[in-house]
């Protein structure tokens, strides 16, 4: 395996230890990897991502992680799984593997994933300062434009901790990944944005409680499925499901209502790993390992029941 001396999952890295592990798999295996760019973030750094592909023509799927940056164990289970799609030898996850061209950012919130590390382990936005007011960063997960600053799903205040920024996409990382997403739509149908924590699978919508997807009957079907293979394991793991807005609370303009409104995307999910609060944003390094055993498990029954509706 690639870099396998120096890299694992039973700590947590830093930006350049991430990338540096990402450059060390992408020459391990050149015939399948590629990396992509989704753009420059406000601080200059580039949002690097990998697609995984086996073969001409299968359906993709794109995982973006780490939008918030303290929410470390997403980037954990982000190259966890880019590992396991590398390296694995059981056939369900060889089959998963193989069967879908994977498009996967291991840390989309370059700025503010550095600053939780150098400064302030509990950041969550992004970086770029405000004109006219002394508070930095805005929620990149507010930023979209799908119902942006409606129904109090997000602040109009720069201070806040869920500030959905001057307009939609007035965050570069924001902004970039609406354009890089609009590029390459033809090429994946599945959307899933990686959070901590509370242990849901959430669908759409975020904006209202009010309103359901049309194929919400589905979604739920989904997360069933998602929720129950991951209870299933030893760890006895509980995840709930359903829309953000009606299990956990109105949330505007993210980016999972935006790829599944203007995409026309209709599997889109928000996971929200460990735990329920105890450790809550900081997980202990010991149950990364479970974490993503947990991850891979409710994957595997989320992509069957999709291919089965
Ligand atoms: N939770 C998410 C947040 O952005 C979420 C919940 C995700 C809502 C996706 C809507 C869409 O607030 C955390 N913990 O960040
Ligand atoms: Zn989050």
């Amino acid at each position: 395996a690639a870099d396998s001396g120096t890299f694992g999952w039973t700590k947590y890295y830093e930006l350049s230890e991430i990338e540096a592990w990402l450059d060390s798999v992408l020459a391990a295996y050149p015939t399948v990897t590629e990396e992509f760019i989704v753009g420059q973030s406000y601080e200059g750094r580039t949002i690097r991502g990998i697609k995984i592909s086996h073969k001409a023509g299968n359906p993709g799927i794109f995982i973006e992680s780490n939008i918030h940056a303290r929410e470390w164990i997403t980037s954990a289970s982000a190259t966890w799984f880019i590992n396991q799609l590398l390296t694995s030898e059981e056939p369900a996850v060889r089959n998963l593997a193989e069967s879908y061209d994977w498009h996967i950012v291991p840390v989309f919130n370059v700025d503010g994933f550095e600053y939780s590390h150098a400064k302030n382990r509990m950041w969550r936005k992004t970086r770029q300062p405000h004109a006219t007011n002394e508070c930095i960063g805005a929620d990149a997960n507010r930023n979209f434009d799908s119902h942006w600053l409606e129904n109090n799903g997000a602040s109009s205040n720069p201070c806040s901790e869920t500030f959905a920024g001057d307009e939609p996409g007035s965050e570069p990382e924001a902004k970039a990944l609406v354009e890089y997403l609009t590029q390459i739509k033809d090429q994946f149908s599945v959307y899933i944005s990686f959070h901590s924590y509370g242990q849901y699978l959430l669908s759409p919508y975020g904006h209202t409680a009010a309103e359901f997807p049309d194929n919400y009957a589905d979604l739920l079907e989904i997360g069933e499925a998602f929720a129950t293979a991951i209870e299933d394991l030893p760890y006895g793991t509980v995840y709930r499901y359903g829309s953000t807005a009606d299990v956990l609370y109105v949330a505007t303009g993210t980016s999972v209502d935006w790829v599944f409104n203007e995409l026309d995307k209709k599997v889109a999910f928000t996971i929200e790993y460990r735990d329920q609060g105890r450790y809550g944003f900081i997980l202990p390094p010991v149950q990364i390992i479970p974490n993503c055993e947990e991850l891979m498990a409710g994957m595997l029954a989320l992509i069957d029941k999709t291919k089965e509706l």
